[in-house]
């Protein structure tokens, strides 16, 4: 079983990520990962923070001349902006963020929940799924995360191939694939930041190069579109995940939903196994289980709940009527959304993969997942 925990604080020393069960014998180049933390730390509307931080991994154990051994890894991401010990707490709950909810259940302070509770922890989660994308690579998988919507403006994708799609989104200043839109939406963060307000929006991943199979119909808590949907949910702020048509399906018919099945075996040898679909509705996900076409998965950000013109609040010591507190914020974080969603999901998609093919070593793997294939071809 392939997993990992997270640890660290917005503004303690540092955050960790340990990741357990990861195969043995996967070389890891650690320049890719540093350049989603980057990505992560980008995008039109960002605040002050990260004009301060420089996120950078530090592989800490379970690599060994840049091989990974089979035991745990440690992945660090120190804060610069480390001045936790000489913060006050805070007396005014933000409506949105966890202040009053945390405050009530852990009788603590508002401090020592909303550290916690910050978008700044995605950081590792990037770095964990970043490593995950490494292994996914193994095995021709891919996957591709940016923007659809920003303030309720959808931003309708470019149609060209994946790597034409990447340089795209790539020179997109909110991470869209279409750089035409750029200029009026970065006007609609400005103009959201200029009425003190934030913006959320919807973020879509795609994953290419899926086999058959990962996942299951079996279990209910191994269904592989359960799992996903529990993990893109718990990044913070997010309030919606949709896999291929999402709720659009509740509301055509049959007919107009499910997708054809074809065969062509020119495309025999490839993961499809032949079996291609003349639309993808699905998502590349049927009754739990990878069905060889690509995963798309969407999911919806709210917009960031500290406001420069704060909502109404209660200051908890006088129980007395005030705005809420306003500290250094973000316009809009959705092109990080997407870095992070992206990466979640690979790292969803290689537990899956794990679950499938073991996860002792990348040799052991791969040899599994050959025979995987000829067997089912032959099927
Ligand atoms: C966040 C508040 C801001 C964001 C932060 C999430 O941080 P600060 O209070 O230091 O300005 O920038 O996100 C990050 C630091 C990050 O790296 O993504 C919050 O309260 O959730």
């Amino acid at each position: 079983m392939l997993r990992y925990l997270t640890a660290g604080e917005s503004h303690g020393k540092t955050l960790i990520a340990l990741i357990d069960g990861f195969p043995a014998g996967v070389t890891v180049d650690v320049a890719p990962i540093n350049v989603e933390l980057k990505r992560r730390q980008g995008g039109y509307g960002r605040g002050g923070r990260q004009r301060i931080e420089s996120d950078a991994v530090d592989i800490r154990t379970g690599v060994w001349h840049n091989v990974t051994l089979g035991s745990p890894l440690v992945f660090e991401v120190v804060n610069r902006d480390y001045k936790l010990e000489r913060l006050d707490d805070v007396a005014r709950p933000r409506p949105g963020h966890g202040d009053l909810t945390g405050a009530m259940k852990y009788l603590s302070s508002i401090r020592g929940v909303l550290e916690r509770a910050s978008a700044r922890e995605t950081a590792v989660r990037v770095a964990a799924g970043a490593l995950a994308k490494q292994l996914l690579a193994e095995f021709g998988i891919s996957a591709f995360g940016y923007v659809v919507e920003i303030g309720g403006q959808q931003i309708e994708p470019a149609d060209a191939p994946l790597h034409r799609l990447r340089a795209i989104r790539d020179e997109s200043a909110v991470y869209s694939l279409n750089l035409e839109r750029d200029q009026a939406i970065c006007e609609l963060i400005d103009a959201a930041g200029k009425d003190g307000d934030t913006l959320g929006g919807v973020v879509e991943v795609r994953v290419d190069g899926l086999p058959f199979g990962l996942g299951t119909h079996a279990q209910w808590d191994r269904k592989l579109d359960g799992r996903l949907a529990q993990a893109v949910m718990a990044v913070q702020a997010i309030k919606g995940v949709e896999i291929g048509l999402g709720f659009e399906a509740a509301r055509r018919r049959g007919s107009q939903v499910h997708d054809p099945i074809q065969y062509d075996s020119s495309q025999r040898d490839t993961p499809n196994l032949g079996y291609t679909r003349p639309t993808n509705n699905a998502g590349g996900l049927e009754a739990g289980m990878t069905n060889g076409q690509p995963l798309v998965l969407r999911a919806a950000k709210k917009p960031i709940s500290t406001l420069a013109k704060p909502l109404e609040s209660i200051n908890l010591a006088t129980k007395e009527k005030q705005e809420a507190t306003y500290e250094r914020s973000d316009v809009c974080a959705v092109s990080a959304a997407s870095v992070i969603v992206e990466n979640v999901v690979a790292f969803e998609m290689a537990c899956a993969l794990v679950d499938k093919f073991g996860s002792d070593s990348l040799p052991e793997m791969k040899a599994r997942y050959e025979l995987y294939l000829d067997m089912a071809r032959e099927k």
